[in-house]
């Protein structure tokens, strides 16, 4: 990871030449669809025609890759995602029809301004950018995927924090009549909760994504809106995220109330820790099946460490 010293941005048709996407974006596909809320706000197919010129954004050359994006193809047949059941080939199809629009993001809590965001106004009024990111699952399998999104930062500073604010709760959502999974496996604590440190939710890498290869979400990556936290392991990385809550004292998060010998709050990516059942020391890119050695923070050290000192 060597972040250049200033943000580039590039002009569309230099970033479509530079995914390479100028020809497959299109054809792909791989945007969300399924079935919305009758009503004047339309469902996903209206709000992706809306979103249409915001798409892809432009890169953020500060964050750059010393690895190639892993396949989209791939990346989108190979997901964990609790909510549509344990088997991350069978998300993809179970997911498909969950209806991610009209959704709305409640910023609530220790805050001057809380305020219920609906997703349309939020994906016009932030900045959007794509940048290239490296992911870590804590099963120690690995890819490299563009997402478009904007700094959590950016939604905190609207909402203005209270001095006592000290942590960033994160809420998914719980509809276990289209969710096989929270249906199924009702014994877990739903809905999904993460959380963060105020610091790291204000860290220039946190960000909230709202596409992935130049497109919006499709629904097995965590559409409409989802967390990206790139030097922690994945299951930080909430997916559709409903509640945005600003508390003072550490908040509980869902996988470690469900397995507490496993990671806590902080799970920053350390190949010298292992899981209680595997090592973390090497990861497999999900697209070739190649071992690569882990990096302490997954590479983000050099942004990331002084978090931790
Ligand atoms: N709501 C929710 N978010 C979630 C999860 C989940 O089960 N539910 N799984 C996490 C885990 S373990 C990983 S590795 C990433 C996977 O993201 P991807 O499918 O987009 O690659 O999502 C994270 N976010
Ligand atoms: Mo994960």
């Amino acid at each position: 990871m060597k972040p250049t010293p200033e943000p580039v941005y590039l002009n569309r048709r230099q970033f479509l030449i530079g995914l390479g996407l100028t020809a497959t974006a299109a054809a792909t596909g791989c945007a969300p669809s399924g079935v919305g809320t009758p009503g004047g706000s339309g469902g996903p197919e209206q709000a992706l025609a809306a979103w249409k010129r915001l798409y892809p954004a432009a890169r953020n050359l500060r964050y750059t890759l010393d690895r190639p994006l892993t396949d989209e193809a791939a990346a989108g047949r190979y997901n964990n995602f609790y909510e549509f059941g344990a088997d991350k080939g069978a998300v993809g199809r179970l997911a498909r029809r969950f209806p991610w629009y009209p959704w709305q993001v409640e910023v609530t809590g220790l805050v001057a301004r809380p305020r219920v965001w609906d997703i349309d106004e939020l994906v016009r009024t932030m900045p959007l950018e794509e940048r290239l990111y490296r992911h870590r699952c804590v099963e120690a399998w690995a890819m490299a995927v563009p997402w478009t999104g904007f700094p959590l930062k950016a939604l905190i500073e609207k909402a203005e924090p209270l001095s006592a604010a000290r942590y960033v709760r994160l809420v998914s959502f719980h509809r276990p009549a289209l969710a096989p999974g929270q249906a199924m496996q009702d014994w877990y604590p739903w809905p999904y909760y993460e959380a963060l440190r105020l610091d790291e939710a204000m860290h220039e890498l946190t960000l909230l994504a709202t596409g992935i290869y130049g497109h919006p979400l499709p629904m097995q990556h965590g559409a409409p809106i989802r967390l990206v936290t790139p030097w922690k392991y994945g299951f930080k990385s909430i997916k559709s995220i409903a509640r945005i809550e600003f508390v003072d004292r550490q908040p509980p998060t869902f996988w470690n109330d469900v397995a507490p010998a496993e990671y806590g709050l902080e799970a920053n990516v350390d190949p010298s820790v292992p899981h209680p059942r595997w090592s973390q020391a090497m990861e497999r890119l999900i697209d070739t099946g190649q071992l690569v050695p882990t990096a302490p923070f997954n590479g983000y050290g050099e942004l990331v460490a002084g978090l931790y000192v």
